[in-house]
């Protein structure tokens, strides 16, 4: 069956494209920096968002007009998968990531469950076979049934960590499965609601057992995939344990998992905890520990997660040109966590959101490209921190110096220092220029 006999394939067309079906920016082949651009952003789809989310809010009921409801359940989950992979391939997306629940029906018992995830993920992998289409990730949702309303790894319930335990054990035979090259954990509800009936060390001390059971038992199955961290600073809790990247990497190095665990970050939740895309992207890539991007942005008059499309071209330069200093983000990729607003509720809208959020990362990518030709920021920090080129600067990197000797060497240089300038309005001003 065909969900969208009214959208072609959709092809690069070119900036003076009039045609809403085709990319402006993304042209999958063309080279820069010595790498396709398909190569460079690695796009992946949300299985949830794409197919799941049904458009409802707080206040109103679903709005979405999806093609592919079918008499139970389970039949639903089979037309997804063929849906979803009509989506994959009209879009050229080389990557997908999913959450067991997105796929599959949870059913009443947990080997029910994993019965639907067998039958679902032997559809997958067919299409996958068929399509050369890859996944990126898979994550095992431990945050929207009842049972986790007190976290997973973090609950008080012994019972509810070792179902826990399941799904992610279920997860990682999926990822073997299906060639999976990362594994997510985002702790939606690995935190507090209140510290008054919390033991932080208790909780945290057992979400690093559960990740040390993860990766024991990938080791046991010979699968390794990439394992990532989400952080994310409230939402659905109170207080996120795993609150930005800086927070995450303090864990990472407090539990030894350095050696396993990367971060993936995403758009707005950098936003909700005070930080901007690009400077968890920076925490992350100075530290090794860059894994992986969910691409989308907040609102700034809204205070939650809104997932919106990226469409802010400044944004994605500034994310793009962290990806290029990183050398690229592989094995992870920038996946687009992101969802049609409640007004969009056409099945097209699909196609015309992704596009406009695979054109705003090319148009970043490019930017980006083309800042570092020009090393306009390079050469600007270099200018700025040339004082540690020579002189006592170079003998303070070489840790030739001590207090006793800086204090010596203050005392004969004197207390008249001259700084310089930022120009910093000069700067942003001519970063626009390069916004593609
Ligand atoms: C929630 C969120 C999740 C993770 C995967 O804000 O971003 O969808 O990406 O669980
Ligand atoms: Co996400």
């Amino acid at each position: 069956m065909v969900y969208f006999p009214n959208v072609e394939k959709i092809q690069y067309e070119g900036v003076d494209s009039q045609n809403p079906f085709a990319f402006r920016h993304y042209n999958p082949e063309e080279v820069i920096e010595g790498k396709t651009m398909k190569e460079h952003l690695r796009f992946a789809i949300a299985y949830w968002h794409t197919m799941t989310q049904d458009g409802s809010d707080p206040f109103g009921n679903p709005t979405n007009q999806r093609p592919w409801f079918g008499e139970t359940p389970l039949e639903t989950a089979k037309n997804r998968v063929e849906a979803f992979f009509e989506i994959l391939v009209k879009l050229d997306a080389p990557y997908f990531c999913f959450h067991d629940i997105d796929i599959a029906p949870e059913g009443d018992t947990l080997e029910e469950f994993f019965s639907n995830l067998d039958i679902i993920t032997d559809l997958i992998k067919e299409k996958m076979a068929e399509t050369g289409i890859k996944l990126l990730w898979n994550t095992a949702n431990l945050f929207s049934n009842p049972r986790f309303v007190n976290g997973a790894g973090s609950s008080n319930n012994a019972d509810v960590f070792a179902y826990s335990a399941a799904q992610i054990k279920k997860g990682l035979d999926i990822s073997k499965k299906l060639g999976g090259e990362n594994y997510v954990f985002w702790g939606g509800r690995e935190g507090y609601e209140s510290l008054l009936n919390t033991d932080m060390a208790l909780e945290q001390d057992n979400i690093a057992r559960l990740f040390k059971m993860a990766i024991a038992y990938g080791e046991k199955i010979g699968h390794k995939p990439q394992f990532l961290i989400e952080p994310k600073p409230k939402e659905p809790t109170k207080h996120q344990y795993d609150f930005d990247a800086a927070t995450t990497l303090a864990f990472i190095l407090k539990y030894n998992l350095q050696d396993d665990f990367k971060l993936n970050l995403e758009g707005n939740h950098a936003t909700l905890a005070g930080h901007t895309f690009e400077h968890e992207l920076t925490v992350a890539r100075i530290n090794d520990a860059l894994g992986s991007i969910d691409a989308n942005q907040g609102d700034v008059l809204l205070g939650w997660d809104t997932d919106e499309f990226p469409t802010n071209v400044f944004d994605t330069t500034l994310v793009m040109i962290e990806i290029l200093e990183n050398n690229g983000i592989a094995p992870g990729g920038i996946n687009f966590d992101s969802k049609v607003r409640r007004s969009s509720f056409a099945p097209e809208d699909l196609f015309l959101a992704h596009i406009a959020g695979f054109d705003t990362y090319a148009r970043g990518l490019k930017g980006a490209a083309a800042i570092r030709a020009d090393k306009f920021l390079s050469d600007l920090k270099a200018k700025r921190y040339a004082s540690y080129e020579t002189g006592i600067g170079a003998n303070i990197m070489a840790d030739k110096e001590d207090l006793e000797s800086l204090t010596e060497y203050s005392l004969k240089n004197g207390a008249a220092i001259t700084n310089e300038s930022s120009h910093i309005e000069l700067v942003k001003s001519h970063l626009n220029d390069y916004l593609v």
